[in-house]
């Protein structure tokens, strides 16, 4: 079937069909899973006519093809996003009115599919969307994490962690394929053998297996033909536990066996930006790595006799350093599996391969412990140190560098193994994701490995898609400009600066404000049934929106809260706007200071909610389990977007981009992708504050500052990190938050404020003011949210892989023709 052919009649019949076939059900027997159920496979069965469609094409022409490598796909729910690009929206708008169903109660049945953590997995989605829109041939390659993110429960403000069962139900949008597994191996030792030939050649024994058993996902371009496929990899036990291996004395080996299988794919670990040398974190990278690699090489050899044609065809693309095994992977298919020489394997590696880097926290640079690597891939290890002694014998040779410097660049050094100098030496590109982030990269964090190779070095600024972000998220909007400007937007979104002719129209803002009234309507609606809270939706809503981080500094953000509550407690008739704080965020388990923020967070709400006395002028709200479901929500009602990391530290931020799109006001640092969108908007149309990066930088340098002296002399600050250990926030324990009270003023073993909270805090304190002042006058502050969204257009992860496919994997578009229309 094709879509643009699908009638009311047939869907709805499909549905009815599936209800029928799947549970035995009438449709008013069905419960609403069901009934999602059924609508998924029925638009499923829609989209499977395209998906092969374009399989068949990429199968008759050939091209080049990306493979997204990436341990991490944050994707939210799919039903809605499909029926969007397929353009069916209004006829399964009919089915659902003529069978009195509510599409979005429907919707909402969909578990959200979490299998990453924040910015990262979310941009690897964001960039499958566009890959399909853009009609590039594409597969994202990851895990098929049976728990995904876990579901965050507040109790007593405590974050609780709860297993994420998204796969309970079973996902109706994937399918198994067998027919495309393949072995993967571990442990064991490896035996040189002679060749005739008179070549090594290397043989891995006494080996654990798993077999790797791919399940597709598809990912619908919009308003085409294209529908290219997230492949997730799931782990079996090769031997069975079975009779006859134990027969054979090898009962153990099949118990463990069957362990590994079940383990791997368990669990996505839930550490952002923090890296944790856990042994099976390291088994889950190898096994999905190993599995594409193969897979892929074999799909390549049904078609080429030359494998040194490799780079012609394929580009692996390594999201951070997680998928960086690829490199020596593909290294040992084709020394050992096509017995090529080094030089040229070498050659067609770093041809083939790719890398991004999306983090400068020394923290989270993954570095391998050799004992551990060697021990569970021995081969790839063997690999691993080949590459580093020829790269480092031509730093000597070629370069001369001195043994100092080699010492710093050396891929193996101190018993470990940097992930990210060998992405860096075994890859044709390398890129930040955006300006600011490559510029340090270029100058101070990977400088060495700047000088050496300038020309693989490349900024490549993060995007988002506004399919899901405007068009799905914030439906009236998304009408609004499209009322206005026209659909155009939708796949090019630097139209979207034609909305500049009408950011003075008092009737068009007017309209905007009212359609933002509306979202902010929905959201408080959201808010009372999760958090039973009551909002103001005249109120601002300032919003913040990320994982929980010390340098994303939620705790500035809830400090200055306690300033302005000290300020209503002093004069109740303070004249302000009334605020509405509004955090999600979710902290990894084992990180204890950003589990004890979060508890800050609500015991402040808690007081302040409850406090009757300042007349409802600020509320916080710290809404649970924030994941990519309530954000499509928060994101369209919210009037000030925190983006207030310390800067230098957020490698580019995404979300500051959606809020942005929404008609949200930057308050934020010049850091990361903030300093780009200031280019876009003007300083004026956004609120900057605090230090620069270099002033960051410096800082940390010369070891010149000391919070105590802010303390001693800033009342304000000194009132609020008081309250920290005087009970006023805790009164039944008032040393809960002694700890965050030291990590400001005496530091635990490093530095006091590292991320310097209290010496931006006035900074930051004055920009709240100045957004208060503006948007008392609301056609300014109208005109100041149009040109935001306005001036969007550069934020399109269209545009991000436009220039991925042009200037690093070398793409063609490759358009799908379906024969019936
Ligand atoms: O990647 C984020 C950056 O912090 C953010 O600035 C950027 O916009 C975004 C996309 O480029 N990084 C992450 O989200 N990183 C992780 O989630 C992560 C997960 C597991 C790790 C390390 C990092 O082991």
């Amino acid at each position: 079937m094709n879509r643009l052919d699908v009638t009311v009649e047939d869907l709805k019949e499909a549905v009815l069909e599936n209800i029928k076939n799947q549970f035995r059900k009438t449709i008013d027997q069905a419960s609403k899973e069901q009934i999602f159920a059924a609508l998924a496979f029925a638009v499923r069965d829609i989209i499977i006519d395209q998906w092969i469609e374009t399989h068949k094409t990429y199968d008759e022409k050939d091209p080049k093809t990306v493979y997204y490598l990436s341990m991490e796909f944050l994707m939210g729910r799919a039903l809605g996003n499909n029926i969007i690009n397929m353009k069916v929206d209004d006829v399964v708008k009919k089915v659902c009115d003529e069978l009195e169903l509510d599409l979005n109660v429907i919707e909402d049945m969909e578990p959200d599919p979490g299998l990453g953590n924040g910015g990262l997995g979310r941009l690897a989605a964001c960039f499958l969307d566009s890959l399909s829109t853009l009609e590039y041939p594409a597969y994202g390659c990851g895990i098929r994490y049976r728990y995904g993110i876990f579901e965050q429960k507040i109790i007593d403000g405590y974050q609780v962690e709860r297993p994420d069962e998204w796969l309970k139900n079973g996902n109706p949008f994937e399918v198994r394929r067998d027919e495309y597994g393949v072995e993967v191996k571990f442990l064991g030792s490896v035996r040189v053998l002679k060749t005739a030939n008179g070549r090594d050649k290397f043989v891995q024994e006494n080996y654990q297996s798993v077999k790797a058993i791919p399940y597709d996902i598809p990912i619908v371009g919009y308003d085409n033909n294209t529908v290219n496929t997230l492949r997730l990899w799931d782990a079996e036990a090769i031997v069975g536990f079975d009779l006859e291996s134990f027969d054979r004395g090898e009962y153990h080996k099949a118990v463990e066996q069957q362990n590994l299988a079940k383990s791997i794919v368990e669990v996505l670990y839930p550490n952002d930006n923090h890296y944790m040398g856990k042994e099976l974190r390291l088994k889950q990278q190898y096994f999905f790595i190993s599995a594409t690699v193969q897979q892929v090489i074999n799909k390549f050899k049904q078609k080429h006799n030359d494998i040194r044609e490799l780079p012609d065809k394929i580009a692996f693309h390594i999201n951070d350093t997680h998928p960086s095994l690829t490199i020596p992977e593909l290294m040992r298919v084709l020394l050992d599996e096509e017995e090529l020489e080094w030089e040229e394997a070498w050659d067609i590696t770093t041809k083939t391969c790719a890398y991004t880097n999306h983090t400068i926290m020394s923290e989270a640079l993954e570095k391998w412990p050799i004992e551990l690597l060697s021990r569970l891939l021995p081969r790839i290890y063997m690999i691993i140190e080949e590459i580093n002694r020829r790269f480092c014998l031509r730093l000597v040779d070629e370069y001369h560098l001195s043994k100092e410097r080699i010492h710093n660049m050396s891929i193996i050094m101190d018993g470990q193994i940097k992930m990210a100098w060998m992405c860096i030496v075994g890859s044709h590109s390398v890129n930040g994701v955006a300006m600011l982030h490559t510029k340090i990269l270029k100058n101070e964090e990977l400088k060495d490995f700047y000088e050496i190779y300038p020309d693989k070095f490349n900024n490549k600024t993060n995007g988002i898609t506004q399919r899901r972000f405007l068009l799905e998220a914030n439906p009236k909007l998304a009408d609004f400009v499209t009322g206005l400007i026209g659909d155009k937007w939708i796949t090019n979104l630097s139209h979207i600066k034609n909305l500049e002719k009408y950011v003075d129209s008092e009737q068009e803002q007017k309209e905007f404000m009212k359609i933002k009234y509306e979202n902010k309507l929905r959201l408080a609606e959201y808010i009372k049934e999760h958090n039973n809270i009551e909002i103001d939706p005249r109120s601002i809503f300032d919003v913040q929106i990320k994982r929980l981080h010390e340098y994303k500094r939620q705790l500035m953000n809830i400090l200055h809260v306690m300033h302005l509550y000290n300020k209503l407690l002093e004069n109740p008739d303070l004249d302000m706007i009334p605020r509405t704080f509004i955090f999600g965020a979710k902290a990894a388990p084992g990180y204890t200071r950003a589990k004890l923020i979060i508890k800050l967070i609500n015991n402040v709400a808690d007081v302040i909610n409850n406090d009757i006395n300042i007349k409802n002028k600020i509320k916080v709200v710290f809404i649970e389990n924030y994941n990519v479901s309530n954000a499509e929500i928060i994101i369209a009602a919210a009037d000030v977007s925190e983006q207030i990391s310390t800067a230098s530290k957020e490698a580019s931020g995404t979300g500051n981009m959606k809020l942005m799109l929404n008609g949200a006001v930057t308050l934020g640092t010049m850091d990361g992708a903030n300093i780009e969108i200031v280019e876009e908007v003007g300083r004026d149309n956004c609120f900057i504050f605090g230090l620069s990066s270099e002033e960051v930088i410096k800082l940390q340098h010369d070891d010149s500052y000391n919070p105590w002296d802010l303390y001693n002399n800033n009342a304000d600050i000194r009132k609020v990190v008081t309250q920290l250990i005087n009970g006023f926030y805790a009164p039944d324990d008032p040393d809960l938050f002694r700890e965050i009270y030291d990590s400001l003023l005496n530091g635990d073993g490093g530095r006091p404020d590292p991320y310097f909270i209290l010496k931006d805090f006035d900074s930051y304190k004055e920009a709240h003011k100045k957004i208060d002042i503006a948007y008392a006058n609301q056609r300014q502050w109208a005109k100041m949210v149009m040109l935001n969204t306005a001036n969007s257009g550069k934020f399109s992860s269209d545009r991000t892989i436009e220039q991925y496919a042009k200037e690093i994997w070398n793409l063609e578009k490759t358009t799908v023709v379906m024969e019936t229309n």
